[in-house]
């Protein structure tokens, strides 16, 4: 029997990876983008076919998380067997600017999917999955995080993330609902956000490299993060939701790198060397033979409450779902310097044309 899936926020960089992933594994695939003044759908357009045409196994519907009335007839329309909430204002440092709204469709917005559900009385028939975040687990409490490590966040993003987890877990258990946390750390991929730290990096090495851009502009190097592949990650989600009863699991890879590491990886892969000199906001990247200044520090992008180390324990997931993240950093990030070496230098000669 062919599967229906209910994607929100598949315009996202994990949106476009599961859709993929489930119309490999036959399923019928909807997926939810909300209206925007310029075409937001470009990592799944390769996906789209014209549904005046044929009967296409993917198609896009208009949808938005601040919008129950939406949501409901979106449901109810479509009858997913698998619902997988992955719409999100997704972006920490952006959260503290807009905070409401960011509550209202990160911790809101996944109450109205599940109150959907049980108004249309498809508990017994419709798994969901939510997005959940190592940003939870915010000032740590312990390093390596697992499932059981308390939360503690520290963000508006993290603080909505943390209602719509629980949120997730008391529908679980006060109406049986097969409704699942995937405990995502972060990852990565040349479809990842231009403003997350990876890819502004990868892109502005690609920048560099090409001589359209001289230095890029960081806020705090120090931070660490376990990043893996998109990719990988799209994979666990499914598999959670696959499984008999459902759970809450962490996804990561189980080891950590700063950003300043990062920085170094990325630049390594074009060639070039770092040498860090100074302190803080003084602090500063140069290139060891020229002297010239490629890392600048803008404290623009520190952020008032910061997470200074993430790392997980992917132990559950893969006891149990025989997952585990199969991408190393350095082929991670050699993916994104080659994908933004192409796309920086494609972009540059459209725009001289
Ligand atoms: P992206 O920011 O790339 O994608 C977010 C998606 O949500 C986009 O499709 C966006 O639409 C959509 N969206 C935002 N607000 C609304 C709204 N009000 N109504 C409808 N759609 C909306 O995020 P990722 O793909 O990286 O992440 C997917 C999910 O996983 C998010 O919930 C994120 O918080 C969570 N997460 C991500 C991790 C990561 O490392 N990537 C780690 C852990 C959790 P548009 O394209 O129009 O902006
Ligand atoms: P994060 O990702 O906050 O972990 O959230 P991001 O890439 O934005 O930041 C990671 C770390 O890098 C530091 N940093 C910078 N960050 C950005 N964006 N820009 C900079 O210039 C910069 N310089 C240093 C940050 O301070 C931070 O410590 C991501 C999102 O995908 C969330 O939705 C998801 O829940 C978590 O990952 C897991």
């Amino acid at each position: 029997m062919e599967k229906h899936a209910l994607i929100t926020g598949v315009t996202g960089q994990d949106g476009a990876y599961l859709a993929e992933l489930l119309l490999a594994k036959g399923y019928r695939v909807w997926g939810v983008k909300r209206r925007a003044s310029s075409f937001n759908s470009a990592r799944v357009d390769h996906l789209y076919s014209d549904p005046h045409v044929n009967d296409p196994k993917f198609r896009l519907v208009y949808g938005d998380m601040t919008d129950a009335t939406n949501l409901i007839r979106l449901i109810q329309e479509t009858q997913p067997d698998e619902i997988y909430n992955l719409a999100a204002q997704s972006h920490v440092h952006v959260s503290f600017e807009t905070p409401e709204y960011t509550a209202n469709s990160d911790a809101l917005g996944t109450l109205r999917v599940l109150e959907a559900i049980r108004i249309l009385k498809l508990g017994d028939r419709t798994r969901f999955y939510q997005a959940s975040t190592s940003e939870l687990y915010g000032k740590v409490q312990e390093t390596p995080q697992s499932e059981t490590t308390p939360f503690y966040p520290r963000s508006p993003y993290a603080a909505a993330k943390l209602y719509a987890y629980w949120i997730t877990v008391n529908y679980r258990e006060a109406y049986g609902m097969h409704a699942s946390n995937g405990i995502l750390f972060n990852h990565e991929s040349p479809l990842r956000g231009e403003t997350f730290v990876t890819r502004k990096i990868t892109r502005a090495v690609a920048a560099i490299k090409l001589g359209l851009q001289d230095r890029v502009y960081l806020g705090n190097l120090d931070a660490k993060r376990d990043w893996g592949h998109a990719r990988d990650y799209v994979e666990g989600m499914w598999r959670i939701v696959q499984q008999e009863a459902p759970d809450d699991y962490v996804l990561a890879t189980g080891v950590a790198f700063s950003v300043r590491e990062f920085v170094e990886f990325a630049f390594a892969e074009v060639g070039q060397k770092i040498e860090w000199e100074g302190d803080g906001v003084e602090e500063k990247g140069r290139d060891p033979e020229s002297g010239k200044v490629l890392v600048e520090i803008d404290p623009r992008y520190f952020r008032p409450t910061e997470v200074d180390l993430l790392m997980g324990d992917p132990t559950k997931a893969k006891e149990k779902l025989g997952w585990s993240a199969t991408t190393k950093l350095n082929d991670l990030v050699a993916e994104m310097v080659r994908a933004d070496l192409d796309a920086v230098a494609k972009e540059h000669n459209r725009r001289s044309l």
